[in-house]
């Protein structure tokens, strides 16, 4: 099944809306595959963001990611990429339309709260990026048989 990287930024944790965002993809019926509370190194920082490293707003962003812990988290179900980034909504809290967690908690571009991946080969670099396979544990929830139908991944 595919998988993606969530990262719940310094702006999610420092605000307290973990929880709640959180709940929306247990609510939408995502795989909870691995979480993990860190603090982000300018090091770390700079392999994240690497396609953004050379580009002017990089040391702001670096300073705002690295500025408090953040939650990592692995989350897999049918084309959960796509469907992370469409509960995220656009990049900018001033864009991303009204219902998606961006447009409903964000009024910043670049305190967006949350991160997805955007690709499925995005999401094994991150992955690999924060986590190591020892600490990633795919399960099956009892519910999945009434969030799913058979032969639907
Ligand atoms: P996204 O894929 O939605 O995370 O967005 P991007 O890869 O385009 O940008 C990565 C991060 O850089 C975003 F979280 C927002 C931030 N950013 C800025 O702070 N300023 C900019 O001008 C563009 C992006």
């Amino acid at each position: 099944m595919e998988r993606t990287f969530v990262m719940f930024k310094p702006d999610c944790m420092e605000r307290g809306l973990f929880g709640r965002i959180f709940t929306r993809f247990e609510e939408k019926g995502l795989r909870l595959a691995a979480l993990k509370l860190l603090r982000i190194t300018p090091a770390l920082a700079k392999q994240h963001y690497a396609e953004h490293v050379q580009k002017p707003f990089y040391p702001g962003l670096e300073q705002f990611i690295t500025a408090s812990p953040v939650i990592g988290a692995v989350f897999s179900g049918p084309e959960v990429v796509r469907v992370v980034r469409e509960m995220l909504g656009a990049t900018s809290g001033l864009k991303a339309a009204p219902g998606t967690i961006r447009g409903d908690y964000s009024s910043s571009r670049q305190m967006n709260l949350v991160h997805a991946s955007d690709s499925p080969e995005s999401a094994e670099r991150e992955i690999a990026l924060y986590f190591q396979a020892a600490e990633i544990l795919p399960w099956d929830p009892s519910l999945a048989c009434w969030l799913q139908a058979p032969g639907e991944t």
